[in-house]
């Protein structure tokens, strides 16, 4: 068989053939009937001023220059064929006169789905059956061929497959309807998270503001404090006091420690050695007359027979453990009486205000603080020294206000993501936010290859070794594709296609950077069906996903409607 290489063939509904339809020339279809209906004088259909006598037609010769008193025959086959897909409009001028004006010998295929074969395949002697299946095509028996005709069973088992195409795209239908369903939740999602963003940063920014003139107050506040000598932070007798008793305890605690190390090595001699006199008292032989074997021997059970001490006394142990615990552990923050300004800011000129009345020590309080403060903001008064470092009340204050400003920072940008992910393309209906970061693979050749949706596209040894990024994705773009669709319908097929574009991917050993095109078809599921490095470098993916069912995925037969 012939396959589908350029044939042309027509899905069409089948018709109820009217009796003058039926006495049609050869070759003619219902569409062109209405050329052929007078039986004396035939006019050529793209030349309308050439008119020849019926008995013309189909007589193996080309009299019109459109070749429409051939349809049944090859002898007009030279000239150029009429676009297979675009129906025919016939042009009434007689200078357009290479073209054919018929779209190729009409098989009735009756049982199945009539067809144009080209012109060319009429009667070559081979059996047209993909298009032609009930033979009609080879009428002249050219070198004795004989097509009978197959349409029934042909019939049969393309509708049979009809059947099941029609299933899978019921089912891809199915699965492109969950999937924009999908997408659709997911911006939802991100729509709901702008919301919930914009509604928090109001709050920060209000928050910011807050913090920014507490910050100032508390500054504003500490500058009116009085500080001691040099401004320098004093310590007080409390804070030394508390440091030499730190650093005694831990000098105390160490030498405990290792007393303890000392004594416990010491025990474990002791228990060796009385082990190694209790086996020499037990093996030594008395009958040697040796005097210092005896005496030793006597001194040790002497030794053996005295009370000995206590084997350590557990509780003892437990509360020496305890002892040589970090402080901390005990209760005891040194930390806390070390950094202690409780009696910092008590400063001799505030004490004389504890005799007075308290709203008068409030009032006066606040008096001589302002007073400070104008005397410092008018240089009259010297500032803290900025080597004094700032105090607890001012770190606490800018803390406080440096995290609000993070926070306000993480949810500005965070927003930002969330509107930038709303404004990219994510194909017809949103349907490939949906698939975003979902991976398909499949083996050829020496590498497994990956697709990750709207992420990169991968290649992996499978023999082992670093992976190799083939692109990063970029766009989705529009291609057109003319491709024949393998039996299995797992292919591109022809028409306009969604494709991924991935640039940027590992560099190519004196090449470009790795860039692959994914060419997307409908199918039941996402699916690799064929990876080609069409230049170093540069590769192509065809992928299948029901994503593009229904949009510019469903694919066409060169010249056949397949979905
Ligand atoms: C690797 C693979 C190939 C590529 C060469 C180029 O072997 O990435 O696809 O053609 O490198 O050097």
């Amino acid at each position: 068989m012939r396959g589908t290489r350029s044939l042309v063939v027509l899905k069409l509904a089948l018709l109820t053939l009217s009796s003058a339809e039926a006495n049609r020339p050869r070759g003619v279809s219902p569409e062109f009937a209405k050329y052929y209906k007078d039986p004396t004088t035939f006019t050529c259909i793209s030349n309308p001023s050439v008119h020849l006598p019926a008995s013309l037609v189909n007589d193996d010769y080309c009299d019109c220059p459109d070749g429409s008193d051939e349809p049944g025959t090859s002898a007009c086959s030279y000239l150029s064929p009429l676009s297979p897909i675009t129906p025919p409009d016939i042009p009434n001028n007689d200078n357009i006169n290479t073209t054919i004006a018929l779209p190729g010998f009409y098989c009735k295929n009756k049982g199945h789905l009539p067809a144009y074969v080209p012109f060319t395949n009429v009667n070559d002697g081979v059996c047209d059956y993909d298009t032609c299946c009930d033979g009609s095509d080879e009428w002249a028996g050219v070198g004795g061929t004989k097509c009978e005709d197959k349409c029934k069973e042909i019939g049969k088992e393309w509708r049979k497959n009809d059947e099941a195409r029609q299933k899978a795209l019921g089912n891809a239908g199915k699965r492109r309807k969950d999937l924009v369903a999908e997408a659709g939740r997911l911006r939802k999602e991100v729509e709901d998270r702008i919301q919930s963003l914009t509604t928090q940063i109001e709050g920060s920014e209000i928050k910011v503001r807050n913090l920014e003139d507490e910050l100032r107050d508390v500054e504003r506040r500490e500058k009116g404090k009085i500080v001691r000598g040099s401004g320098q932070r004093k310590t007080s007798r409390i804070n030394i006091l508390a440091g030499l008793a730190r650093q005694r305890i831990d000098e105390l605690r160490d030498t405990l420690i290792r007393v303890r190390q000392e004594r416990n090595s010491s025990k474990d001699r002791v228990k060796e050695l009385e082990a190694i006199l209790s086996t020499f008292k037990e093996e030594y032989n008395p009958n040697f007359n040796d005097e210092g074997v005896k005496r030793a021997v006597r001194s040790w059970e002497e030794y053996a027979a005295r009370d000995k001490p206590s084997d350590g006394d557990a509780a003892h142990d437990r509360d020496l453990d305890a002892i040589t615990q970090p402080d901390k552990e005990n209760g005891l923050d040194w930390d806390e009486w070390e950094d202690s300004e409780e009696s910092l800011d008590v400063d001799v000129l505030y004490k004389f205000e504890e005799y007075l009345p308290v709203p008068l020590r409030t009032w006066l309080d606040q008096k001589l603080r302002d007073l400070r403060i104008w005397a410092i903001e008018n240089g009259m008064l010297a500032d803290r020294p900025s080597d004094s470092g700032e105090s607890r009340a001012v770190s606490d204050a800018r803390n406080r206000l440096e995290s609000a400003q993070k926070e306000l920072k993480d949810n500005t940008d965070s927003i930002n993501t969330h509107r930038e992910d709303l404004a990219k393309d994510y194909g017809p209906d949103d349907v490939f936010r949906a698939l975003k970061g979902q991976c398909v693979s499949t083996d050829s050749g020496e590498y497994t290859y990956e697709i990750c949706f709207l992420d990169k596209t991968t290649q992996k040894p499978k023999k082992g070794g670093g992976d190799t990024g083939m692109g990063n994705f970029v766009r989705l773009e529009t291609i057109f594709v003319d491709e024949d669709l393998p039996p299995d319908g797992k292919g591109l097929g022809s028409g306009q296609r969604i494709a991924m574009r991935h640039e940027n991917g590992q560099h190519c050993w004196n090449g470009p950077n790795r860039s692959t095109t994914v060419v997307l078809a409908c199918a039941e599921k996402e699916e690799i069906w064929r990876i080609v490095e069409e230049e170093k470098c540069v590769y192509r993916m065809e992928v299948g996903t029901p994503a593009v069912c229904e949009i510019g995925g469903g694919r066409r037969e060169k010249g056949r409607d397949e979905l």
